[in-house]
């Protein structure tokens, strides 16, 4: 089974600042923690970051035909980006949408999703837990 996980704008910061909504793991922190549970669950992953939303839109085209699953935090674009829902769409392959913090608990423009009308499920405030918790649920609907 192949897993493409995309991570949007700014999660590249991670662990810089604010620590009480992301904590403190660094975005290559959680490269190593979702290889390292890839591997112990026999999973191969890809690992993608991009600031740009047309970028992300490629890669989740290029996924067509050759991924079982994506996780994806799209950052900021979850709630603008109707280009990101409609290329999960397109491709149509199983997707979790994951966000490290409490989002629905955060201001309004953050309770927002689009993208989450292309994800048969969604991971929120599991801080990075919630990226691995995904690839196991990717990974139960794979197996049936
Ligand atoms: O909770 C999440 O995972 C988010 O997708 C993270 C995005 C945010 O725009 C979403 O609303 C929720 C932000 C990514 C990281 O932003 C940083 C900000 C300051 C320091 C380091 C990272």
């Amino acid at each position: 089974m192949k897993i493409l996980v995309i991570n949007g704008p700014n999660l590249n910061m991670l662990g810089i600042r604010e620590p009480e909504h992301y904590g403190k793991t660094t975005y290559r922190d959680l490269c190593t923690l979702i290889e390292g549970h890839a591997a112990a669950v026999g999973v191969t992953v890809e690992l993608y970051q991009s600031n740009h939303e047309g970028d992300l839109v490629d890669k989740i085209q290029d996924a067509y035909g050759n991924t079982d699953g994506i996780v994806i935090n799209p950052g900021a674009y979850t709630h603008t980006s109707i280009a990101l829902l409609d290329a999960l769409k397109a491709v149509s392959i199983p997707a979790v949408e994951v966000h490290i913090s409490e989002v629905d608990k955060r201001e309004e423009f953050r309770q927002v999703s689009y993208v989450r009308l292309a994800c048969f499920a969604t991971i929120t405030g599991h801080g990075v837990n919630g990226y691995t918790e995904a690839i196991d649920l990717l990974r139960e609907r794979h197996e049936g």
